[in-house]
């Protein structure tokens, strides 16, 4: 009979996988790695030999490259959402012959956390700093079929109606050092404060721009009236007026200023300075960015240039024409970056042109010269020259991947979302559920889900389309029920501050100065198009203390004390904001009494006890002795930080830690400030 079953299951589980799509990694050999910033990126037959991959008889059409767009993945919610790698165009330089061998090397456009998009309501190029991750990854598939390589466009037949002699250059300063509130997704850079004033230096080889734009941005906190003044090598531009904060809630207020800018010579010096009005006040740089016009002129010894221009920003057949261009023989468009095609060029003396019918387009000019190879035996050992004039730089090598196909897993009942540290306490959970409620769990590990869902890069996003596409794969059966979030989750998704946390990443406003308005969520991981899952996440970091939680809820499923204590609420409530918190309390309370559970309710609000000594000592026995004998639910609503509830500290943490209430663990929820960080 055994072996009836174990036949059976194997028929539906081969049925399943025919009938849903698999990842790309779920078969071949694959190689990952990163680039910091765009720009094209080299791979030389010696790089992949020190990757580790066998290059012997490589034949040049089994390597492709895979990937996706850079930034953040896009919020929206769309059925038809783009997952799992997707390959690239790159190209291959395998001196025609066929075979990936010495003197052969490959080509690509790598992207970095900084993506340019045009604005046509005001400035021109806006950039966009992706607040997740600081790197782009790119899959290597060396056993690939199907090669995707760089097509030449050609649009030098039509007749211009444009010539583009300019390109616009942009150029971005941004520290990303301070988040004051630990909150949100905006970063500051500088901060003006003891230090009120600094000078950046713009110098662009090559550039001969004398006007411009300047986007600022700035997070300002004064109660009192200040100013800022730009200037532009020394000489006064603007004053930014009324830099007041308004009281409350923020911990700084963030603006936007445009300022157009002439006169400029290359270099110069772009000065702030901050008229503090008292020594509290202070002003954070969150950036600055520039679109400057230079003329399509560039020299030596600059090896790749992008050119992106506001006046291809429009309908017409542009006609680029560059001068003192001799080093350069290649341009490529990038503005689809996984889609690059290489203009048809035409050369004529140190000018080069080309033509294209398309308007927006971003072009990366560039040089690539053969690369020269000598071999030397030196006694028994044969030492490889490489010698080239070409400055590309190399992806950085991140590793192996192994062959995964979280794409292709079936739906279970429950997933437990969590890193590779606590999966063994994962288990231990999975094995539970499924024993004693009969749930298919299935676990999964970010940076599996991340490979699948976002080449790679840490984003929340991955996570929500991740779930999206396991609870559509198993809708018709409603397979998808519980998500379980186990790990903890940070403001500080780039590990600027807290460098080694590995989160399972919650979701973030984008708002961060604002301490009403800044906010961290899991629901959005689980809210898809019209139905929304139900969402728990255990914050723990170590696999010591998610064992702990874990026995925990073992423990509370499995010795049931069928006694009173089950019947119990507790609705606790702190004095102060003009009473607000108690008729809160209250109305929950109500709430609770209009069901039909008759629960036994104790009020436990400070504002019915006398204090004593500023504090209130008998509110405090009172919760103690409660909780001990055992509360089914929990409700405070006051205020509260990590170490204590209530600036009295009726419940500290050395108190919950002092609990004889073991089998008796009640359901806490408060309404109270950062009480539950993680
Ligand atoms: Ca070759
Ligand atoms: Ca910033």
């Amino acid at each position: 009979m055994k072996q009836l079953l174990f036949f059976i299951a194997l028929v539906c589980f081969g049925f399943t996988i025919t009938a849903q799509t698999h990842s790309v990694l779920s078969e071949g050999n694959w190689v990952k790695l990163s680039t910091d910033s765009a720009g094209i990126y080299r791979l030389t037959y010696y790089d992949l030999q020190s990757f580790g991959v066998d290059v012997s008889n490589l034949s040049s059409d089994h390597l492709n490259l895979y990937g996706m767009a850079a930034g953040a993945m896009d919020e929206m919610y769309d059925v038809d959402f783009t997952y799992d790698l997707q390959k690239m165009a790159i190209l291959v330089d395998d001196s025609n012959d066929g075979t990936f061998d010495a003197g052969d090397f490959l080509l690509f456009y790598g992207q970095g956390p900084v993506t340019w998009n045009y604005n046509a309501d005001s400035t021109g190029f806006k950039h966009t700093t992706n607040p997740y991750c600081n790197k782009v990854y790119y899959y290597l598939r060396t056993d690939d079929t199907n090669p995707k390589r760089v097509q030449m466009v050609d649009y030098s037949t039509q007749t211009p109606t444009d010539t583009i002699t300019e390109l616009t250059y942009t150029m971005l300063h941004e520290k990303e050092l301070y988040n004051p509130l630990h909150s949100g997704r905006w970063w500051m850079g500088e901060l003006f404060k003891d230090t009120t004033e600094r000078t950046f230096t713009i110098n662009n080889p090559g550039s001969n721009f004398t006007e411009g734009t300047l986007n600022l941005s700035l997070g300002s906190n004064s109660t009192a009236p200040s100013t800022v003044e730009v200037y532009v090598n020394n000489q006064i531009i603007d004053t930014i007026q009324n830099l007041i904060t308004p009281n409350g809630y923020y911990a700084y207020r963030l603006r936007n200023y445009t300022f157009n800018l002439n006169n400029l010579t290359n270099p110069f010096d772009l000065k702030l300075v901050f008229n503090q009005p008292n020594d509290s006040a202070f002003v954070y740089l969150d950036y600055f960015e520039l679109n400057l016009n230079t003329s399509l002129s560039i020299p030596d010894p600059i090896k790749t240039t992008e050119i992106r221009s506001t006046q291809t920003h429009a309908e017409g057949v542009f006609l680029y024409r560059l001068t003192n261009t001799q080093s350069f023989n290649f341009v490529w468009d990038v503005t689809d970056p996984l889609n690059v095609s290489s203009m048809k060029i035409n050369r004529s003396g140190d000018t080069l042109s080309f033509i294209d019918t398309r308007t927006g387009r971003n072009y990366l000019l560039y040089n690539y010269a053969p690369m020269y190879v000598t071999r030397r035996d030196d006694g028994s050992k044969k030492t490889i020259y490489i010698v080239g004039d070409i400055n590309l730089p190399e992806p950085t090598l991140e590793g192996e991947v192994e062959n995964q196909d979280i794409i292709g897993t079936a739906t279970p009942n429950m997933m437990i979302i969590t890193t590779n540290d606590l999966q063994d306490a994962a288990n231990k959970l999975a094995t539970f559920h499924t024993d004693t409620d009969g749930l298919s769990v299935g676990i999964f590990k970010v940076n599996q889900i991340y490979n699948e869902f976002s080449a790679g890069r840490l984003d929340p996003t991955a996570i929500r389309n991740f779930i999206a596409q396991k609870y559509n794969q198993g809708k018709s059966n409603n397979n998808l029920q519980y998500v379980l979030l186990l790990g903890p989750a940070s403001f500080d998704y780039r590990g600027i501050l807290y460098p080694n946390i590995h989160q399972v990443p919650t979701y973030e406003s984008i708002e961060s100065g604002n301490l009403i308005n800044a906010y961290g969520t899991d629901t959005y991981l689980t809210t898809l198009d019209n139905t929304f899952l139900p969402v728990g996440r255990i914050p723990v970091s170590t696999s010591e203390e998610a064992y702990e939680v874990v026995n925990k809820i073992i423990d509370y499923k499995t010795q049931p004390m069928l006694t009173n204590w089950k019947n119990k609420v507790v609705m606790m409530a702190d004095n102060g904001e003009f009473g607000y918190f108690s008729q809160d309390a209250d109305y929950i309370s109500q709430t609770i009494l209009d069901t039909s559970f008759n629960m036994n309710q104790t009020k436990l609000y400070f504002s019915l006890w006398p204090p004593v000594n500023n504090g209130y000592p008998q509110v405090k026995q009172e919760l103690l002795n409660l909780l001990d004998s055992g509360v089914f639910y929990m409700n405070y609503m006051g205020y509260g930080g990590a170490e204590m509830l209530s600036k009295e500290g009726v419940f500290k943490v050395e108190d919950a830690q002092n609990l004889e209430n073991q089998q008796r663990l009640p359901l806490w929820i408060n309404a109270s400030g950062g009480t539950a960080r993680f």
